[in-house]
């Protein structure tokens, strides 16, 4: 992206408002028109025999293209459309009847949902805040047909063909993959689901009990149902001889370690405190930059240079007071070469833990191709960037936290049947919330599904794939999939499920260079140079080559494979099918 663009984007993001949005549109036009027209161009050489390089960087100019018409009005109309989207997504709000109660953004009631055990408050929250996606769902329909226009102009059917077209290989291979790599761990899905949903029924009883075997969504801590890590009290092992492991309390470990360390911060965690204070907001902005430092910290053990001072300065960490911005978490590089920033509204728990290093990876692997040519700038394919912070994250072990002092207690050998349980939720869960995305976005775009039946096709893949199930009816008149960041804000959603498995492709390879040799679910590699020095090589190469070829020098495979995930979690399934079996 062109480096006025992300300063546009940057502004429509942190400051969501008409004058943003404008501008926005404005810039991202004008340079959707200007790459148009030299992809147009760069078609002249395409019969010409240039060097390896050369070649490389005009197929990624093309490939990289952006759907959109090349006629100026419908340009503008497609470039408003996705400001405006995007901003309705960041300005949603749910505003609950009951007197007293406040309007709640996508983050709060995200935390709400992470907690709560009423059936009957989860509902609401899940219906209040899909609410949103109704007054979105002409404007989508819209901005898929505009797209689609772009993507036929470049010589695509339509526009999910062009995104499948991105990954060194045709886009008819590209789902042939994603399918192989799905049924390798589908069955491991399914004792995961079929375990879930029976501990379910035993605390909810008939809330959570549907005739039709699917599990009703707003019962898994997670507002798409898409990690459920947040329930892990609800499925722990009830066997005595496993219960001697108790996640850690992260959260709190984090808010007493930073109130402890950090005079600024302390403030946040003071009963009472209102954040919304001079006092109160210095004091979160403080504790947020902290939770970010862990990060940081992680890398620098492995012997990359710390971010730039001008991180800390021009990063969104905390939600500001005066504006309304994009919470959803993302990470930016604006000038292609070192203005690296987050944005996030960071909270001191669990979550937030997890995506500070998944947001550093985009940034580390940003600064460690910053020496390629511009079109090289790039992650080796888009699962790799979103799985390097992941990958570092693995490696966030009860050993890890012990090292920091979160935790005073390493569970013993017996405890990894629940370690892996509370990982699974959230990894082996997210994987067909992932594929059920993008199988129901492609089809939008090539027009298997109708804009008359998005709601009914998206919750068609939601049962087909995850197995759950809305908890309230659903008609045409809601749209589902805008309750959904990477919707309306459009981003493409399959490099998550890539990513999903990379990370333990990748783990595997930087726990193997650091010398470690035990079982790899309790393998950290924090504090190792060698398996630093592994990744920078691999981050350095950016998009220059085929992601095969870089896939193979990081790890000796040169494809996808669920191997080292099925593995990982090898003990966890021969568990669940026991389990699974003793409760038929
Ligand atoms: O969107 C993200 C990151 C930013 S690239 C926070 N993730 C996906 C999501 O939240 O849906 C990370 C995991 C999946
Ligand atoms: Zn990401």
């Amino acid at each position: 992206m062109s480096i006025r663009q992300q300063h546009a984007d940057w502004e429509a993001n942190t400051n969501i408002n008409g004058d943003s949005q404008f501008l926005d549109a404005l810039i991202n036009q004008q340079a959707y028109a200007r790459i148009l027209e030299l992809t147009a161009q760069s078609h002249r050489f395409d019969k010409l025999d240039l060097p390896k390089d050369l070649r490389r960087q005009f197929l990624l100019l093309q490939v990289g293209a952006p759907a959109a018409p090349s006629d100026p009005k419908l340009l503008a109309e497609q470039t408003n459309l996705a400001a405006e989207l995007t901003g309705m997504y960041g300005k949603g709000k749910f505003c609950p009847t009951t007197p007293g109660a406040h309007c709640m953004g996508i983050d709060e009631i995200s935390g709400r949902m992470a907690v709560s055990r009423d059936p009957a408050e989860l509902t609401e929250l899940w219906a209040g805040w899909h609410a949103v996606g109704a007054p979105m769902r002409a404007k989508y329909a819209r901005f898929i047909e505009l797209q689609n226009l772009g993507a036929k102009q470049l010589g695509y059917g339509d526009t999910g063909e062009l995104w499948r077209a991105g990954y060194d290989m045709t886009p008819a291979e590209f789902d042939t993959e994603l399918d192989r790599a799905w049924n390798q761990l589908e069955p491991l899905y399914r004792e995961l689901h079929t375990y879930v949903r029976n501990r379910l029924i035993a605390k909810y009883g008939k809330a959570a009990d549907r005739a039709d075997g699917l599990i009703p969504a707003q019962l898994l801590g997670n507002m798409w149902a898409q990690e459920w890590g947040n329930i892990y009290d609800i499925v722990a092992p009830t066997d005595p001889k496993l219960s001697s492991y108790k996640p850690v309390e992260l959260g709190s470990a984090l808010q007493k370690q930073i109130g402890e360390h950090d005079q600024a911060a302390a403030v946040a965690f003071a009963p009472g405190v209102d954040l919304s204070s001079d006092a109160g907001h210095a004091a979160h902005l403080a504790a947020g930059k902290d939770m970010v430092r862990y990060g940081e910290s992680f890398f620098v053990s492995l012997g990359l240079a710390p971010l730039p001072k001008t991180f800390w300065e021009r990063s969104q960490f905390v939600h500001p007071r005066d504006r309304e911005v994009v919470c959803h978490a993302s990470a930016w590089d604006l000038d292609n070469i070192e203005d690296l920033r987050v944005k996030m509204c960071i909270e001191e728990n669990d979550d937030y833990f997890t995506t500070v290093h998944h947001e550093l990876g985009h940034n580390y692997y940003q600064r460690a191709y910053n020496q390629q040519p511009f079109l090289f700038r790039n992650g080796a394919n888009d699962g790799f960037h979103e799985a390097i912070g992941d990958a570092i994250a693995l490696s966030i072990t009860p050993k890890y936290l012990k090292q920091l002092g979160l935790t005073t207690e390493e569970p013993p050998a017996e405890a990894d049947i629940p370690l892996q349980l509370r990982t699974a939720l959230d990894k082996v869960a997210f994987l067909p919330f992932a594929l059920a995305l993008d199988k129901w976005r492609w089809q939008v775009f090539s027009g298997q599904i109708k804009p008359g039946e998005m709601n009914k096709a998206w919750w068609a893949f939601r049962a087909k794939y995850q197995g759950i199930a809305p908890p309230v009816e659903r008609t045409e008149a809601d749209f589902d999939a805008g309750a959904k960041n990477h919707v309306p804000t459009n981003v493409p959603y399959a490099r998550y499920f890539l990513a999903r498995i990379y990370q333990f492709q990748f783990f595997k390879a930087m726990c193997d260079a650091s010398g470690y040799t035990g079982p790899l679910n309790r393998c950290s590699f924090y504090g190792s140079k060698a398996a630093g020095a592994k990744l920078q090589k691999m981050l350095e190469a950016g998009q220059s080559k085929p992601w095969q070829a870089t896939l193979k020098e990081m790890t000796g495979t040169d494809h996808l494979d669920a191997g080292p995930m099925l593995d990982y979690f090898a003990p966890l399934y021969n568990w669940l099918k026991q389990q699974n079996a003793a409760a038929k």
